[in-house]
């Protein structure tokens, strides 16, 4: 079956004008069928990019002293116009993306959900008020937007994430200059297409399609006031560099490393079908996939022997086509990079658990596919946490198992790890739940379900590794996307 729609001409959005761009051509592919163009054109250039700093800063003023309701109302319309579109939107996520569709239309209806939120900023509370040790006196803290804000986007979550930056800088006051990975320029053009038919005046968004050298342009661009990123631990800490060096907060969130625990009490069937989603799902490109797996040795066998069977029923193949479970990675030189991991941790003393099977990528136009794959790490403890597969983000679909004694021991492995995002445990017991609440250093915990997920009013963000600056979503982003100023409140006559 094929879901094949003519490609989408690439544009830019800067200062209310749909450009074309005047750099290099780029062109996004359908992982599933590479030889599917899903949108096409040139790219921003370094000029283009400036006019929409430009356009954003000039906008700053305007939009900062427009109400907040104001503000909302505008992501709310946005919201609105996501959900009416959501089943072509959904296909044209999967298409260019590679999740299944109802994935794909999840995370559609996720970035209304969130645009909801924040539309709905202006009901609730704007700063704080405290007495003062002087009479007639009030201090009041008032939030105010920080400016121009650059917004770095990664392929996993075209809509949903980008919205999750987007929505709160635009609600607290912000102007916004964006730049989307460039696998994914469909998804952004549909976002700042809605947010624009939505009202957004001119230059409050402004949104650049290209290649990296194009976002290190942004981060680095002298006029920015924020920056907010999502991706790998490694440009992540550049880009916070970046931002240090010239005294710019840079809130970014980073990769995951994450840990299931299935303790022996816990109810089997359900930890097997609530790891396979979150091993699996998106093909694992999650940063809150579950990657790591730590199953107490009196119940390891059955655990996998059900999860076993839970994968021989896993289906890979066009994530546009129903039925299916798991579509391709991003591209081939994901595909290589986890093949690759796979191999490594083989080679130091990995055993295959289990592997599925795949579409073939040997035939030129073959997808960039890859079977589930679940590794079985040496027991020995030194050996077991020092294998590539344990210590590396592959971002695809590979789990690692290792055994432990008890539930101490558990933790113990999940918590030797570089990062910190996610971790589920599954157990009936609550005494188990509030020793991993105390023992896990992650900044999101799932108890009884898989480590993914995140909802948009309550914070988001890791430990160790994960996350630099503040947190994401729920109140957590005002902290990133304003700042204070404290008033000392006296009133002009003291009498
Ligand atoms: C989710 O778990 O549903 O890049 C969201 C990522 C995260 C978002 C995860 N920032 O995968």
């Amino acid at each position: 079956m094929t879901h094949s729609a003519p490609a989408a001409a690439l544009r830019h959005y800067i200062n209310g004008t749909w450009e074309e761009g005047t750099g290099s051509v780029l062109t996004s592919v359908n992982p599933a069928r590479p030889g599917e163009t899903v949108a096409h054109g040139p790219q921003a250039s370094t000029e283009q990019l400036d006019r929409a700093v430009a356009a954003a800063s000039a906008a700053a003023r305007a939009w900062a002293g427009t109400p907040m309701h104001e503000r909302g109302a505008i992501l709310l319309r946005a919201a609105g116009i996501l959900e009416r579109d959501q089943e072509r939107l959904g296909l044209e996520l999967a298409r260019e993306e590679g999740k299944t569709r109802a994935e794909a239309q999840g995370e559609v209806l996720r970035a209304a959900q969130i645009l909801r939120y924040y539309g709905n900023e202006g009901d609730r509370s704007a700063g704080e008020v405290f007495s003062s040790p002087r009479r007639g006196e009030r201090i009041l803290v008032v939030r105010k937007p920080l400016g121009v804000v650059g917004v770095v986007t990664p392929f996993n979550f075209p809509i949903a994430i980008p919205a999750w930056k987007i929505a709160p800088a635009l609600a607290y006051g912000n102007t916004v200059v964006w730049k989307p990975a460039s696998t994914v320029p469909l998804l952004a053009l549909r976002l700042a297409g809605a947010l624009a038919e939505a009202g957004l005046p001119a230059g409050v968004l402004n949104l650049v399609i290209g290649p990296g050298s194009l976002g290190s342009a942004l981060v680095e661009h002298p006029r920015l006031d924020g920056l907010t990123f999502t991706g790998s631990t490694g440009i992540g800490r550049r880009l916070a560099a970046a931002g240090a060096a010239r005294g710019v907060p840079v809130q970014a969130e980073m990769g995951g490393k994450n840990a299931a625990v299935v303790l022996r009490d816990a109810d089997l069937d359900l930890a097997a079908e609530q790891v396979l989603l979150g091993a699996f799902r998106s093909t694992g490109q999650k940063c809150t996939a579950t990657s790591r797996l730590i199953v107490d040795g009196a119940v390891a066998d059955y655990f996998l022997d059900r999860l076993r069977a839970r994968l021989d029923a896993w289906v890979t193949g066009d994530p546009a086509d129903d039925g299916v479970h798991m579509g391709p990675l991003i591209n081939g030189a994901a595909a290589d990079s986890v093949s690759a991991g796979v191999e490594a941790a083989l080679a130091e003393g990995a055993e295959l658990a289990y592997q599925g099977k795949a579409p073939g990528r040997a035939d030129p136009d073959g997808g960039f596919f890859l079977p589930p794959t679940v590794l079985e790490l040496p027991g020995d403890p030194a050996a077991g946490a020092a294998n590539t597969a344990w210590r590396e983000e592959f971002f695809g679909p590979v789990l690692s198992v290792r055994r432990a004694a008890d539930a101490g021991q558990a933790f113990e492995l999940a918590n030797q790890s570089e990062f910190g995002l996610s971790a589920a445990v599954f157990t009936q017991d609550v005494t188990r739940v509030l020793d991993a609440v105390d023992s896990l250093d992650v900044g999101i915990l799932h108890v009884n379900s898989e480590s993914a997920g995140a909802d948009p009013h309550v914070p988001f963000g890791g430990a160790r590794k994960s996350g630099y600056g503040p947190k994401e979503q729920g109140g957590a982003a005002k902290e990133f996307f304003s700042h204070t100023t404290t008033v000392y409140l006296r009133g002009g006559n003291p009498g």
